[in-house]
């Protein structure tokens, strides 16, 4: 069982400084909780400039970036690693379209954000990513491997 849960797919997911500010950490986690997920890492933090560069390196050649930058650095950051079956691709379903404009009801940003700036949250777009994104915000003795009592009724 130690091997299958070390095997397991995990993502990281932070709560932007706009998700924290609103008072939305328990109703983001609620939902990553309730699907069937298992939280193994979490921490606040602000980020400073530099860090949000280096975890958006990918668009730094978009207009955006400079400002996406500066509000990931603007105040607190709620970081974690979930993980679970599917939990990458299935975790941006739960979020929902990077525009909140276009994302579903019932997503994390269809539900609870309104414009592209202010998307409240972020999650890995796949596994290269999920290990780079993992790998920046925590160390690996922060992630805890564990069984949870309910996995027995999940998996
Ligand atoms: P994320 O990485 O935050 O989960 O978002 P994403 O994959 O859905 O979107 P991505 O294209 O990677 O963009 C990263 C974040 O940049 C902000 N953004 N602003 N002003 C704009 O047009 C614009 N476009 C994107 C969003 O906060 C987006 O989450």
């Amino acid at each position: 069982q130690e091997a299958c849960a070390a095997e397991m797919e995990r993502t990281f997911i932070a709560i932007k400084p706009d998700g924290v500010q609103r008072g939305l950490i328990s109703e983001i986690i609620s939902r990553f909780e309730c699907k069937g997920y298992k939280l193994v890492a979490i921490k606040i933090l602000v980020p400073s400039k530099e860090f949000a560069q280096k975890h958006y390196h990918n668009l730094k050649e978009r207009p955006f970036f400079n400002g996406l930058c500066e509000f990931l650095s603007s105040g607190p950051v709620m970081a974690m690693v979930w993980e679970g079956e599917g939990v990458i691709k299935y975790g941006r379903k739960l979020i929902g379209a990077t525009d909140p404009q276009k994302s579903e009801p019932g997503t994390i940003r269809g539900d609870l954000a309104v414009v592209v700036e202010r998307n409240i949250i972020h999650g890995s777009d796949g596994p290269e990513t999920a290990k780079d994104e993992i790998n920046l915000w925590f160390k690996p003795d922060d992630l805890v491997s564990y069984t949870s009592n309910s996995e027995n009724w999940i998996y």
